[in-house]
């Protein structure tokens, strides 16, 4: 069977080279500036490549191809890609590149400006973040601040949502409005600093001088993070003497300045046994590549010093 194939990719192969050889000229390719596009039920919309083109030629016979992808998301002629799909957190302003690929793989491109609505005006963009204690209650008062850029130079407009937006009592936050986009790499990162005494007593530093002792180490990873109280990786005597210092008012807060430790839901730990390294991530990165980009972050939060799980969430 296989001598039939053979030939036939080599003629296949000699073709594409000749043609290669020949045509060196990319296409002729030209987009429309901007489009409209309207989100319909279920909140969602569909983009082709050759509705966002206005011309398109070239100087040598021969198929040629259309790809398309939002603007920062990839590199290169979007193989296999004809059209896009957009959803209600990606309404407003948008850019999309489409691609032309001639048969001598050519390549050129064009941006078009997407707006992408809601004629209807039934579809509500929401982003949401849950951040739970180990033990399953919300923690509220958790800030955000979120960073990031894409491949053009732009960063994330708005970083500061810390100073505006808290978890609520039951550990959620709720947003109406778009917070990330296709394109951005970015971090998403809770902080609280408030009440570094909440949950923080004697017994908590008892419980920790067994564990550094080997008397009676602790049963899960989230009493080993909360036991490293100066968040230099590991638990020893240094963590005790602060929190002591912490609990006899000799200091007010902790050198760090935080309250509560953060790390994504779903991070698995490598070694269980020693949940603090590698160093535990902190934020949610996410990817430039990743479309739709998420729309809900789940974290785990620790009180710095409480490893009985006595301290109260709500403050
Ligand atoms: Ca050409
Ligand atoms: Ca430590
Ligand atoms: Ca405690």
């Amino acid at each position: 069977m296989n001598k039939f194939y053979i030939p036939l990719f080599a003629v296949l192969f000699l073709a594409q080279t000749l043609a290669a050889q020949t045509d060196t000229e990319p296409p002729h390719l030209q987009c429309t500036d901007m489009v409209n596009v309207n989100l319909t039920l279920p909140c969602v919309t569909v983009v082709w490549a050759n509705d966002l083109v206005d011309s398109l030629h070239d100087n040598a016979p021969g198929s040629i191809e259309l790809g398309i992808r939002k603007r920062c998301t990839g590199t290169g002629f979007p193989e296999g890609r004809t059209h896009i799909q957009y959803n209600v957190n990606e309404m407003g302003l948008n850019h999309v590149e489409v691609w032309a690929k001639d048969a001598a793989g050519n390549t050129a491109l064009c941006t078009v400006r997407l707006l992408v609505g809601n004629l209807a005006q039934n579809c509500d963009p929401s982003v949401s973040v849950s951040v739970n204690h180990p033990t399953g209650a919300g923690i509220s008062g958790v800030g955000f601040a979120l960073s990031g850029y894409n491949c053009v130079g732009d960063t994330i407009p708005f970083p500061n949502l810390a100073s505006t937006i808290t978890t609520g009592g039951t550990g959620y936050w709720g947003t109406f409005g778009q917070l990330l986009e296709p394109g951005y790499t970015s971090l998403l990162t809770p902080s609280k600093t408030t009440n570094p005494l909440n949950g923080v007593t004697t017994a908590d530093l008892a419980a920790i001088q067994r564990h550094i002792l080997g008397l009676e180490p602790f049963d899960a990873p989230w009493k080993i993070i909360a036991a490293d109280a100066n968040l230099d990786g590991k638990v020893t005597l240094q963590d005790v003497v602060l929190l002591q210092k912490l609990l006899l008012g000799h200091i007010l807060k902790m050198p760090h300045g935080k309250s509560w430790r953060f790390f994504p839901k779903n991070y698995v730990f490598p070694n269980p046994n020693n949940p603090l390294q590698p160093p535990l991530p902190g934020a949610i990165a996410t990817p430039n590549t990743a479309d739709p980009a998420p729309n809900w972050f789940d974290f785990t939060g620790v009180k710095i010093g409480d490893v009985n799980a006595s301290a109260d969430p709500g403050l």
